[in-house]
């Protein structure tokens, strides 16, 4: 018979015996689980790379390799498309969307194990059109109050609006086209700096720079109510009854006459996208829209992106102005006269222009 001490002493080397096997076990598992986990989730590099991720619409884009593939496919914004075509390690697609800006690319098939790969890609596409040179000539001149800092110009029902910004000193006018000066003012509060006009089935929309608030008033400048949109407010103008707005990018929103955006484009040309559009105008199926501090208003495809033409006012600008300020901005068309008028931040003349298709910009001697 064993004494308690020696059983107690054999019963606690069993006892350590068998907690070393089991910690010993459970690392020997931890080993052998991370090296499952490692052998399944290897590190996946891209098969498929841009050798250059800008171009024009119909281009051919290059797509490197990286080894060999089989059953390739490809898509492009979600659609497949058999227009490519495999030499060795690379392949060309024909970037064939109608419209300009940023695409999605999906290249898929199967690797050189023959384990199925899709990489996702994005590609820009600038414009394939060469903008013309779209000539005007001007047929008036107006006062324009040198007060105004323009930021919005509309005919509706053949009466001149004007939307101004500047902290303070922004309002919504209805303007006499032959003194330039208001026949109802409504002044925005000063923490507005205000934007962009226009005018659908008599209300009235103004937007502000950086506020997300877009004013609707009735035509006698009562206001309705507000809107807001998550971009800056810039430009505004409409096709029928959908509402179009720039931010300052190249993009133009479309939306609903309560903001529910329901389209955008982003605007190219041929060498790029075009930035700080600015104030709008939508008339014969293109927007024109103002650059900010240039010269040039551009005439755009709205269906596309495309800009189609420019128009290059320098040789109307008037010699009095602070030309880094008081920029071009504030183009209306007259529908009934099928005309456009002209005119810039605190500028003292309102030009009413015809715009012609193709020939080059000409001005009226003694202008
Ligand atoms: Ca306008």
């Amino acid at each position: 018979m064993l004494d308690s001490l020696t059983q107690f002493m054999i019963r606690y080397a069993l006892l350590t015996v068998l907690l070393v096997f089991f910690l010993s076990a459970c690392k020997q598992d931890k080993k052998e689980s991370t090296t499952t986990t490692a052998t399944q989730t290897p590190e996946k590099l891209p098969i498929a790379s841009l050798t250059k991720l800008a171009g024009k619409i119909g281009d051919s884009l290059a797509v490197h390799l990286s080894e060999a593939v089989s059953d390739l496919k490809i898509s492009i914004d979600g659609t497949a498309s058999t227009g490519f075509r495999q030499q060795k390690d690379t392949l060309r697609i024909k970037a064939n969307a109608p419209k300009t800006g940023w695409h999605q690319l999906i290249v898929s098939g199967l690797n050189a194990q023959k384990t199925a790969f899709a990489d996702t890609l994005a590609f820009e596409l600038y414009s394939d059109i060469t903008p013309a040179s779209v000539g005007f000539t001007v047929l008036q001149t107006y006062p324009h109050e040198k007060s105004s800092f323009t930021q919005g110009l509309e005919f509706y029902k053949g009466d001149l609006y004007e939307g101004t910004g500047q902290n303070g000193q922004s309002k919504l006018m209805k303007v006499d086209l032959k003194t330039g000066k208001p026949i109802q003012s409504r002044p925005i509060d000063a923490q507005y700096f205000g934007e962009g006009i226009t005018i659908v089935n008599d209300k009235i929309y103004q937007l502000t720079w950086t506020s997300g608030v877009c004013f609707q008033y009735t035509m006698d400048f009562t206001p309705v109510t507000t809107f807001n949109y998550h971009t800056q407010g810039w430009g505004l103008t409409h096709r029928d009854t959908t509402l179009i707005m720039s931010d300052g990018s190249n993009k133009l929103y479309f939306l609903t006459s309560t903001f529910q955006k329901t389209a955008e484009i982003a605007v190219y040309d041929d060498k790029g996208p075009v930035v700080n559009l600015n104030e709008l105008e939508y008339a014969n199926g293109y927007v024109y829209a103002n650059i900010w501090q240039t010269n040039r208003i551009a005439q755009i495809d709205p269906a596309t992106g495309k800009v189609t033409g420019y128009l290059d006012i320098t040789k109307i600008i008037p010699p009095t102005i602070n030309a880094t300020e008081d920029v071009l901005n504030g183009i209306a068309y007259q529908p009934q006269e099928r005309l456009f008028y002209i005119t810039g931040k605190n500028w003292p003349t309102l030009f009413k222009v015809r715009v012609s298709p193709s020939a080059k910009s000409s001005v009226v001697a003694g202008l």
